[in-house]
């Protein structure tokens, strides 16, 4: 039944986004939507994803060789995407629509040593609100791991589902004990947001992301139910040595499931990843000296709007929504008449990125240059120590 998971009072408004959504296409996040999708959270948190198994992180750090740190950092990654996409299904009960970050919106965390893994720490900023571009680094220095990254999304309409391009990418630097630097360049999945229909949306992943560099070039082939492996969320991973790019001699294929487990098909044996394991939600951070949170970072300027999505108080939460919108709309306003640009805290923007070129050619990756943005390794200091 149409609507079916939407709460009756609001199927009207419901048809009603969802023709919106099929009539526009490119940036829906300033779409009003009905408040039983909204979520309390604001995409900047998102990046947090990336490491909610800080060991797995950290293991790519310890790996010994070549081939051993690739499919640390495979298994790693693969490890990421049931958080990334399916945690707001189980927390929330569907997916949901975020808040839309503020040019310069900020969030700062840290996930503690434990167990010698090291201090892990997550920096992020919103270095673009037309279209929403996140920013993030997540540093681990005593495994001498730092990722840099950006993210944002092109959505269309399809068949009756959302379809998500992904846009930018990550490298991940490895520091290695002889002092020399190895370089992994990340690319992200597609998405489809299915179950729209009834209400109760979710994330399948679609066509192919990469992973290139240590030797080797990773293909990740995304799949859903009906496909190579008839369940949802299963992924086939390739990992192919590069003639002159360090000593891996063999071909490596793993196949599973990203929200379950998988095994090795070629190049090993037995299981790979499980992602059974607890996973471990980021502290946030206050980033001022004082240790406080300042104005633009995420928790406290949407504080009133969370709150009120939270307890249902949604008048309190469009009021406060459209407060924060307006302020931003005449900073940006003064800007123009001074003719003055928002500086942005910690990165640089760049047209062009030469790691992503250079590893990108290896795997014949499209585009053949994207932005970057340089992080400027001005961590604050209450995530110095
Ligand atoms: C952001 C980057 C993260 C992975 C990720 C997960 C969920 C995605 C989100 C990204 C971007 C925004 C997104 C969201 C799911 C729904 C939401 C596409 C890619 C859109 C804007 C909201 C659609 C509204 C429906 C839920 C009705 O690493």
């Amino acid at each position: 039944v149409a609507g079916e998971a939407v709460p009756v009072a609001q199927r009207g408004s419901w048809t009603s986004f969802l023709k919106s959504i099929a009539s526009m296409s490119g940036d829906l996040s300033s779409l009003t939507a009905p408040s039983f999708i909204l979520s309390p959270t604001s995409l900047t948190e998102f990046p947090a994803y990336w490491c909610e198994r800080p060991e797995l992180f950290a293991e790519i750090g310890d790996a010994t060789t070549e081939e051993a740190r690739s499919l640390a950092v495979l298994k790693w990654f693969i490890s990421t995407l049931k958080g990334q996409y399916t945690s707001r299904n189980e927390s929330m009960g569907s997916e949901k629509k975020p808040l839309n970050p503020a040019l310069g919106e900020l969030f700062y965390g840290t996930w503690p040593d434990v167990n010698g893994r090291g201090k892990t720490n997550l920096l992020v900023e919103q270095v673009s609100h037309h279209p929403p571009i996140t920013a993030y680094v997540i540093e681990n220095v005593s495994k001498g791991l730092k990722l840099v990254g950006h993210n944002a999304q092109k959505t269309s309409f399809s068949g009756g589902s959302i379809i998500v391009k992904q846009i930018g990418h990550a490298v991940l630097t490895v520091k290695l004990p002889s002092g020399s630097e190895e370089q992994y360049l990340l690319t992200l999945p597609r998405l489809r947001i299915d179950g729209l229909w009834y209400g109760a949306p979710y994330i399948e992943l679609s066509d192919h992301s990469y992973i290139v560099g240590g030797g080797f070039v990773g293909v990740i082939d995304y799949k859903g139910k009906g496909y190579f492996s008839g369940k949802s969320h299963s992924f086939k991973a390739t990992l192919t040595p590069q003639p002159g790019m360090g000593g891996a001699k063999h071909e490596i294929i793993i196949e599973g499931q990203w929200n379950a487990n998988s095994h090795f098909v070629t190049g090993g044996s037995g299981p790979f990843h499980d992602v059974s394991t607890p996973k471990e939600e980021v502290h946030a951070v206050g980033g001022e000296a004082s240790g406080e949170m300042g104005e633009m970072e995420t928790r406290k300027l949407w504080l009133l709007v969370s709150k009120g999505i939270r307890e249902s108080d949604f008048e309190t939460a469009s009021r406060e929504k459209s407060r924060i919108e307006n302020e931003m709309r005449e900073r940006r306003k003064h800007e123009t008449e001074k003719g003055t640009a928002w500086a942005l805290k910690h990165f640089t923007p760049l047209a062009s990125d030469p790691v992503y070129e250079q590893l990108g050619k290896l795997a014949k990756i499209a585009p053949p240059t994207e932005d970057a943005y340089v992080f400027r390794d001005n961590w604050p200091e209450s995530l110095r120590a």
